[in-house]
């Protein structure tokens, strides 16, 4: 995984030093980065056209998913045996019936009525969409993988079973080997799943990732994916949605004390480089951002001289000297459309993608609920220990980590290196 983060990220950081012209091809031939890199070069166009890039491929996504044994390692003949093929899979759409919701058709496998996975597909014809985002846990500091999400929208299947009223809740889990103590559920208000908040994508339940079937590792046959949400309302393995008249959240992540309504927030890390610098010769610094709900308008870095004291009264390093690093374009703006990478058909972005015209680009750019690259050319530093931070600021101008900074809303902390520079 991190040699994969190093291919992709060596390769954007390349071409924006290139960009810089000579002093910027002198500072990255002076990166850590770099060093290892021989084929510098004559063959660099070839290289970059060959490389991992913004999407990431289905098998090279972190995996968190949790399970004893993990639903998608069982053998073929279990899985078949349980659903968790296509040619198997069934979801059932039912009242909860601790707290019922009145609907005319319930969709069951004891009725012969849950839905399958062609009866999806054909759906899809008419209903599917398809839509970028970064698949995020709100406990970790690095995103999982971004990839392009399609499915159908999860409101075309709630509309089957004919809701009379009473409906306010849905939830829903995946196989869990028939173990109740494993079921991992998560949980919407109805409004959610049958209106998007303007710009949103609507949920869905998601059958491919990157133009190809979901695979049993990322959550297939069928997946739910949330646009706005960190990892734990997407589940994998999907195989129950119950229709409730509950008035709150009842996902298992909240057992674990997190915010469950916390959409996915902004913020940036550092690339892991060299930890040692020489003094008075440029710096180039690059990294990634996760661009939240409220999106990205800047990404920036403060270099502080560990003998200089902390300004005093501000935890969030709100009056520190911050300064502008450049955000990185979009793929297509670094070469052929292989560049946005992921293993897409074709290499190409297909229409219609909601965020992205016609031609595959994108309509804005850095795009919401994705994440995109960064990279700054520092001037040089006197020889000394330096601790170097980055933060992300949002489209409402909040800095990292506020508005929320509570660790159990997502994610948001400012992150900090060691620098020597000698
Ligand atoms: N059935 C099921 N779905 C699940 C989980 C799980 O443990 N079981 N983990 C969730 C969490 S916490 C995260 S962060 C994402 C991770 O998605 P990924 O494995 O595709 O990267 O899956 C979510 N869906
Ligand atoms: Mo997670």
């Amino acid at each position: 995984m991190q040699d994969e983060l190093i291919i992709e990220h060596r390769r954007r950081s390349r071409r924006f030093f290139m960009q810089l012209g000579t002093a910027g091809v002198l500072a990255m031939r002076s990166h850590p980065l770099f060093a290892t890199d021989d084929a510098e070069s004559a063959s660099l166009e070839s290289v970059i056209a060959g490389m991992e890039t913004w999407l990431t491929q289905q098998d090279k996504f972190r995996d968190v998913s949790r399970g004893n044994p993990l639903p998608h390692q069982l053998p073929e003949e279990k899985k078949k045996a349980v659903g968790l093929t296509r040619e198997t899979w069934g979801l059932e759409v039912v009242s909860d019936e601790d707290n019922p919701t009145r609907l005319r058709k319930p969709l069951t496998v004891a009725d012969g009525t849950a839905l399958d996975f062609n009866t999806l597909v054909e759906l899809g014809k008419t209903h599917a969409v398809r839509f970028a985002k970064v698949m995020s846990c709100l406990n970790l500091g690095c995103p999982l993988g971004t990839g392009i999400w399609e499915g159908v929208p999860l409101r075309t299947v709630l509309w089957m079973t004919q809701p009379v009223k009473d409906l306010r809740r849905v939830f829903y889990y995946g196989y869990h080997n028939d173990d109740a103590k494993q079921m991992f559920r998560s949980s919407l208000s109805v409004n959610r799943i049958l209106e998007d908040p303007a710009g949103l994508p609507p949920v869905i339940l998601c059958y491919k990732l990157n133009g190809q079937w979901l695979t049993p590792e990322r959550g297939g046959p069928v997946r739910m994916v949330v646009p706005e949400a960190y990892g734990f309302k997407s589940i994998k393995w999907l195989s129950h949605v119950v229709l409730s008249n509950i008035a709150h959240a009842n996902d298992t992540y909240a057992e674990q004390n997190n915010d469950v309504d916390s959409p996915i927030k902004t913020f940036c890390s550092f690339f892991p480089a060299g930890t040692s610098c020489r003094a008075n010769a440029p710096i180039p610094l690059t990294g990634w951002a996760q661009i939240g709900l409220a999106g990205l308008s800047k990404v920036q870095i403060w270099v502080q001289n560990r003998s200089e004291t902390l300004p005093e009264g501000d935890p969030y390093f709100k009056t520190a000297p911050w300064q502008d690093a450049e955000i990185l374009g979009p793929p297509q703006d670094l070469g052929p459309p292989q560049e946005w990478g992921g293993g897409l058909p074709g290499g190409k972005i297909d229409n219609p993608t909601l965020g992205f015209d016609p031609d595959g680009r994108p309509i804005e750019w850095p795009m919401r609920l994705t994440k995109a690259h960064w990279a700054i050319l520092h001037p040089g530093l006197p020889a000394g220990e330096y601790t170097i931070r980055c933060r992300t600021i949002d489209q409402n101008q909040m800095a990292q980590p506020m508005p929320r900074p509570f660790r159990k809303s997502g994610h948001a902390s400012i992150q900090s290196l060691r620098m020597t520079v000698e």
